[in-house]
């Protein structure tokens, strides 16, 4: 590959974001950290050899600024900042919560691929990853602001496939179910450690960060006629979202 190809990952201050940043930078692209936490960004942009550029992805103005900083040509937009706040049933569910979830997972798609669309384009081989989940494809009990969000980035990739077929830009959707990640499930309950910890309980080994950048630089690395549509990725002891393996600890 050449050493020039570059790539974006949003929401790579920490976790699949920061794990995906680490993997891209190790196969020889030149990374464009994007992410709220500037401090974060910026330590791992040092450590890869990348660039840190601060980013909220439901900002346009921000947005505008992060395709400035990548310039007229970029191979991989890996989109992946998102997230899951509360997990009220719907008839206790908080409308701001729901909407903030849209707005990162569904508008922060549609704002960063708008924005680098011609810049992927233009590098004549150009592949879009969108981080969604196994609750882009399901539902589950106190879920549905998330799994609706999560539902819409997933038709929003398949759309893009349809629109931007002829053209040389490749359009993936990666789905993990359990993923362990520092942050997750500790947002998603306001700060509650004990709830987050409660969602891994007993689960042998849930996916971690590294599982899922792996499989996205497996995606990135196969031959440009090659478009990997989909992958869901679940922890061996996942075998549905209502089916977990626990054992006692
Ligand atoms: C995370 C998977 O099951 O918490 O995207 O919705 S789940």
């Amino acid at each position: 590959m050449e050493p020039s190809r570059v790539a974006v990952v949003t929401g790579a201050s920490s976790g699949i974001g920061a794990a995906t940043a680490r993997v891209l930078a190790r196969d020889g692209y030149r990374v464009v950290c994007a992410a709220r936490r500037q401090e974060r960004i910026a330590a791992l942009a040092d450590e890869i050899g990348g660039i840190a550029i601060t980013c909220d992805v439901t900002d346009p103005a921000a947005v505008a600024r992060l395709a400035e900083a990548v310039g007229p040509r970029l191979a991989v937009l890996v989109n992946n900042a998102g997230g899951a706040f509360g997990l009220e049933p719907i008839e206790k569910a908080d409308p701001e919560q729901w909407r903030q979830m849209y707005d990162v997972n569904v508008l922060g798609v549609l704002q960063v691929t708008q924005a680098l669309l011609p810049a992927l384009r233009a590098s004549g081989d150009g592949l879009v990853v969108t981080v969604t989940s196994t609750a882009g494809r399901i539902a589950y009990e106190g879920g549905a602001g998330y799994t609706a969000a999560k539902h819409a980035s997933r038709v929003v990739s398949e759309t893009l496939r349809l629109e931007l077929c002829g053209e040389p830009i490749r359009v993936t959707d990666i789905a993990p179910g359990m993923v362990h990640t520092e942050e997750f499930s500790t947002v998603r309950f306001g700060g509650d450690q004990a709830r987050a910890d409660a969602v891994y309980a007993g689960v042998p080994d849930p996916l971690v960060a590294e599982d899922v950048a792996e499989a996205i630089a497996f995606v990135a690395s196969r031959p440009a006629h090659v478009n990997i549509d989909e992958l869901v990725i679940k922890p061996r002891a996942q075998a549905s979202q209502h089916k977990i393996h626990r054992v006692q600890e």
